[in-house]
């Protein structure tokens, strides 16, 4: 849209001559001869009028910006990751590129709120966040998909590159150190559920998801601050 708006003066009265003005972008027309007291007005209207489209427009970017990320962590949320997933898998159906899914979730993260209490808590979460943020790429989708879960989507990404990811982050975690102002010093271990998007198999991400969920799963029980592909054989 036009940023400075126009207004015609014009000695044509008639229908045809008004349409076009209007036709090339401008937004109102003052007839010949014109009072000037009218055309202030008119001129102070137009401009009170783009000052609120301008505001309109802030509005809305503000509205896409809070619809899409998570306050606490700046990070994507679940709502935005679920459709910008959709889009990427169809993405990498066409190109036939792969895509994969990591599932990370703190772990013991109940005891750490029960031990430092909740603000601790969320330290941890926005450092972590930090840390998959530094440890992706650009192109990387990296999620707060629930409290202290997370999913990254990897565009042009093996199950096997995804490993790789997912271990650096696992060992960049575990080293990772909140110091307290009461000398108290917080860590915290990951686990990982890894699966590569199956274009064929995968007919929406939230199969795909729910593979990193299974895997996820099975580092859990498996004793934790570990990473685990998915396989058919953990469902059998
Ligand atoms: P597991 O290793 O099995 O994942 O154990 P866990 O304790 O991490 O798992 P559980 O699901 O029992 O607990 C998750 C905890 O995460 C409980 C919840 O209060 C906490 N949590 C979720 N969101 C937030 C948050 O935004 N801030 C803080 N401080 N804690 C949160
Ligand atoms: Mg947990
Ligand atoms: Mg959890």
């Amino acid at each position: 849209m036009n940023s400075i708006p126009v207004i015609f003066i014009t000695a044509r009265t008639d229908e045809a001559s008004i349409e076009k003005a209007y036709e090339v972008g401008g937004v109102d027309y003052v007839t010949k001869p014109f009072k000037p007291k009218e055309l202030f007005a008119r001129v102070k209207t137009q401009l009170q009028l783009s000052t609120l489209i301008k505001e309109l427009e802030a509005s809305k970017r503000e509205l896409k910006y809070l619809s899409e990320i998570d306050p606490m962590t700046k990070l994507y949320n679940r709502r935005y990751f679920n459709h910008v997933a959709k889009n990427m898998m169809q993405l990498a159906k066409r190109d036939e590129s792969t895509l994969s899914v990591v599932m990370l979730d703190i772990d013991k993260f109940k005891e750490v709120n029960d031990t430092y209490g909740h603000d601790v808590g969320d330290e941890i979460i926005i450092a972590l966040s930090d840390i998959l943020l530094e440890m992706t790429r650009e192109s990387d989708l990296v999620c707060r998909y629930g409290g202290e879960e997370f999913l990254l989507l990897l565009p042009e990404t093996s199950l096997e590159g995804a490993l790789v990811i997912a271990e650096k982050i696992r060992k960049k975690v575990a080293l990772f150190v909140l110091s307290l102002e009461n000398g108290h010093k917080v860590s915290v271990t990951l686990s990982s559920g890894v699966s590569e998007v199956d274009s064929i198999q995968d007919q929406t991400i939230e199969a795909s998801i729910k593979k990193a969920d299974i895997a996820l799963y099975t580092a859990k029980s498996k004793g934790r601050d570990q990473v685990v592909p998915f396989s058919l054989s953990l469902i059998e």
